[in-house]
């Protein structure tokens, strides 16, 4: 009895400190669009669902446990199936609570938030293609002409240990993606060569990057900053070091890198017109 109230207790402790998971970067990371405010609410929601449900079972089997306790020796009564109504009436009950729970209090709001998520089109006020290419990814934005390469900056010895990790290691890279605040951005994902995976948490969308064909996701971001992502995909044996960083910044910001990104990129055949090779070719060169 003793090591059982021990466990209650710590389960009680763990639960208490639910303020301070934050600080050590359990929960999510602070939602920054549409989609992740929407997936952030899910989350919890569900988890309300879930502890609702295991207070009630577990408070029901304690309860038993404890006050219909009979001593060694007791004959148990036999049953062969719910016969009368009050045994339909428990094994009904519970089905139509986990229907109600499921079908209604989660399915309503996860079937808005799943369609929320798949419509790409709807004000789209920005198209940026994302082509993921062993060990980099590739940006370009179709309508304005710009295409550049986005590859990882940490330095070889940090990963060998053979210095201090900076600050952002294996999160930094040399073009960082810069998008407009509060511009619905659709994003299409293909790959050069294998299957890799862009994900940045705050964001709250993580879509793979599939060779041969075009995926899509969006994201509004509503807040300036920056923000820091990897493939989440094993694409090879450098999968861990092709991070993405986004750079989310004012129109006139935008405007003004866009413009910049412009001038020597009108000089180079579109990425887009290569062939994966020579694509590969391009981004080493550079
Ligand atoms: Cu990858």
């Amino acid at each position: 009895m003793r090591s059982m109230y021990k466990f209650g207790l710590s389960v009680l402790l763990a639960l208490g400190s639910v303020a301070a998971w934050a600080e050590y970067a359990f929960n999510f990371p602070e939602p920054v669009t549409p989609i992740a405010r929407e997936t952030l609410h899910m989350h919890n929601l569900v988890m309300v669902v879930i502890l609702v449900l295991f207070f009630l079972v577990f408070g029901l089997l304690i309860y038993s446990f404890r006050v219909h306790r009979k001593d060694a020796g007791y004959k148990a009564a036999s049953y062969t199936g719910p016969t009368n109504r009050k045994q339909w009436l428990w094994v009904l009950s519970p089905f139509a609570l986990l229907a109600f729970l499921d079908y209604v209090v989660i399915g309503i709001p996860a079937y808005h938030a799943v369609v929320m998520y798949e419509d790409t089109k709807t004000d789209a006020e920005l198209v940026v293609k994302v082509t993921g290419s062993q060990w980099l990814w590739q940006y370009e934005f179709p309508a304005e002409g710009v295409s550049f390469t986005s590859r990882m900056t940490t330095p070889r010895d940090q990963i060998d240990n053979g210095a201090a990790k900076g600050e952002h290691y294996l999160l930094e890279v040399d073009n960082p993606l810069v998008l407009p605040v509060g511009k619905k951005v659709r994003f299409i994902t293909t790959s050069n060569d294998v299957i890799h995976s862009w994900w940045v948490p705050a964001f709250g969308v993580k879509r793979d990057a599939v060779p041969g064909f075009l995926r899509e996701f969006w994201a509004t971001v509503e807040k300036t900053g920056t923000y820091r992502g990897q493939c989440s995909e094993l694409c090879g044996k450098e999968h861990g070091f092709m991070p993405v960083v986004v750079h989310v910044v004012s129109d006139e910001e935008f405007a003004k890198w866009l413009a910049s990104k412009k001038a020597p990129a009108a000089a180079v055949v579109p990425t887009a017109a290569l062939a994966p090779v020579a694509q590969l070719a391009l981004a080493k060169a550079q």
